[in-house]
């Protein structure tokens, strides 16, 4: 069976149908952490991830194993407590080359620093404190202003765009009294894109990119993507180098009511997700008008019955859980203690998308879903847990992902071969496994009504094919659609015995040599034949048995009643075929015919192939 002919039977599905219950489990990866917020791959070395600690430390996972010694310390610069802290780190696409990795932090003063640190040039698993810089902003502070001490975002993440991206919350107090996430002369509020691949010596450590969505607008400040969020915590972009589309989705926060799951297509920038002028897909304070309309709402919105504050998560591209779970993206509640799952349909015109198939996981990955601060990704794309009492889980499959209940189209098309298997909608031919699942053996031989009767008529030209209850002579394909050739017989051996019955028996019996058939007279090998038989044996059975018993004479079948002539000598030249048969396009009467030795058929059997 050919690849192509697999790819082709192959069908890709989204799933919109949701998962069984009980399948996933949180396997401990790594405990004994202190206030952990963020677990983050390094994008040089697969084995290794980081640990963002709320206190300021910056812990090394290595192959499983945390280690001793921290990445960075920042302790003694962070203001930690709250919703105050070091709150995210991001490392460059470029890392492996340039060493820069950027972390989001409340300082002494309470603002919020975005400082660039560089890996130290000979110790890969340490960032080298002496190198930070502090981003600078608009008005030239190294620091954003935060004007209370909740509402501060914290995350970071590079796009697939390569640059960084910056979620800022609202500033804080309730209800966001300074309206600041519909200011476009404020920071806070927003989602922020920057283009940091400057030169080490750059003032400011970044450029605002040109193709941000309102550069070119005096009253607006050109680092901003997008307005309206209130605290986003996490987000994550559906990674397109394992194989997502790039997509931006944003948690952010409620405030009374209702937390809420934002969605972009790739590139989609300019939006407004609405707050405070709507809390969710709700109208909520609009006292004063939101900057510019339309205003996007959320693709999930869930409300303070269901949890307090949301979590956003990822995409899932990994392969750990099975192809049940990719695509679908991972949130949680830190309030409520409760994880759940969500399919995106995608339209394909507009690349939008809308949630489906909410599923909660909560109850599997028991402690692996208590105070889930943060997701993480690493580098084959399997998705973890940052649990914030002080441990990260893997999420791992409790059994093999079932495929998708999704029938298959038409037909069985390998019944011929003994019967396919649907798989995910496409058919399978027998032998060939399943979504990952071991292969399973051919069914058995049909039963009787299809199997064929009798013995393989063919065994004399090196074997036939049972096919649909009829026999083809070799070399001809069972309809079904195989394009498999029937195996051929071994060839024999030197000097080896004969395949099947002698031919020329009806013309007085042939010579087996060197493994071929040689009719009455020739020599092998200069060894004369043996002498036939006076008169000649009869070939096969009685064919007049029903008539009451026929007579072998000369070698042929005489009915009943009539004498048998003197003998005489058979031909020696064959003008007539002893057996012959008659290979015939499928579908057609196979004919075998038994000629006695003056020419006269004697015997006549039509087998039917379908
Ligand atoms: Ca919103």
């Amino acid at each position: 069976m050919t690849t192509r002919l697999l790819a082709a039977l192959s069908v890709v599905l989204v799933s919109t149908v949701q998962p069984a219950e009980a399948q996933l489990r949180a396997e401990l990866l790594a405990g004994g952490l202190s206030q952990p917020v963020a677990f983050v791959q390094d994008p040089s070395q697969p084995s290794v991830q980081v640990v963002v600690q709320q206190g300021g430390r910056i812990r090394v996972i290595q192959n499983g194993v945390l280690l001793e010694q921290d990445y960075l310390d920042l302790t003694s610069q962070v203001l930690s407590g709250g919703e105050q802290g070091l709150l995210g780190l991001a490392f460059a696409p470029d890392y492996a080359a340039s060493r820069r990795v950027y972390v989001n932090f409340t300082n002494q003063s309470g603002d919020t620093v975005i400082a660039r640190f560089l890996r130290d040039a000979t110790d890969p698993l340490r960032a080298d404190p002496a190198t930070r810089f502090d981003l600078v902003w608009p008005g030239g502070a190294r620091s954003i202003r935060q004007p209370f001490g909740n509402h501060n975002g914290g995350h970071l993440a590079f796009g697939p765009d390569g640059y960084l991206y910056i979620g800022l919350g609202d500033g804080g107090s309730g209800n966001d009294p300074f309206h600041y996430a519909q200011d476009p002369g404020s920071l806070l509020g927003k989602m922020l894109r920057l283009d940091v691949s400057v030169s080490a010596s750059h003032p400011t450590g970044y450029v605002v990119p040109p193709s941000n969505p309102f550069v070119g607008q005096p009253d607006v400040l050109g680092e901003i993507w997008d307005f309206g969020l209130r605290n986003p915590w996490r987000y994550s972009f559906d990674d397109p180098i394992l194989g997502g589309t790039g997509a931006l989705l944003v948690a952010d926060v409620g405030q009374s009511g209702w937390e809420e799951v934002n969605y972009a297509p790739a590139g989609q920038g300019g939006r407004n997700y609405g707050w405070r002028n709507r809390e969710g897909a709700h109208e909520y304070i609009i006292s004063l008008p939101p900057y510019f309309l339309p205003l996007t709402d959320p693709i999930h919105e869930y409300s303070h019955a269901v949890g307090g504050a949301i979590t956003g998560g990822f995409v899932y591209r990994g392969s750990a859980l099975g192809s049940t779970y990719t695509g679908r993206y991972f949130f949680a509640d830190i309030v409520s203690n409760r994880v759940w799952s969500l399919a995106l349909s995608i339209d394909a015109g507009t690349g939008e998308a809308t949630a489906a198939g909410v599923f909660e996981h909560t109850a599997e990955l028991g402690s692996g879903a208590h105070g889930v601060s943060s997701f993480g990704v690493d580098a084959s794309g399997e998705l973890y847990l940052v649990s914030y009492p002080g441990a990260i889980y893997r999420l791992a499959s409790d059994v093999d992902a079932p495929p998708l209940a999704v029938a298959c189209v038409g037909p069985d098309p390998f019944v011929a071969l003994g019967g396919g298997r649907c798989c995910n909608g496409g058919w399978l031919p027998p032998g060939i496994a399943c979504s990952g699942e071991a292969p399973t053996p051919p069914p058995p031989p049909p039963p009787d009504g299809s199997a064929c009767v009798g013995p393989d008529p063919f065994v004399a030209l090196g074997g036939g094919t049972c096919c649909n209850s009829g026999w083809l002579p070799p070399g001809m394909v069972c309809s079904g659609g195989s394009s498999t050739p029937p195996p051929s017989p071994p060839p024999p051996p030197d000097g080896g015995a004969c395949v099947g019955s002698d031919p020329f028996v009806a013309l007085g019996g042939g010579t087996c040599c060197n493994g071929g058939w040689l009719p009455p007279g020739m020599a092998c090998n200069g060894v004369p034949p043996p002498p036939p038989p006076v008169g000649g044996a009869c070939v096969g059975s009685d064919p007049f048995v029903a008539l009451g018993g026929g007579t072998c004479c000369n070698g042929g079948w005489l009915p009943p009643g009539i004498a048998c002539a003197t003998p005489a000598l058979l031909p020696d030249t064959g003008s007539c075929n002893s057996l012959l048969m008659e290979p015939q396009p499928s579908r057609s009467p196979l004919r075998s015919v038994a000629v006695s030795p003056d020419g006269g058929v004697v015997k006549a059997r039509t087998v039917t192939a379908p």
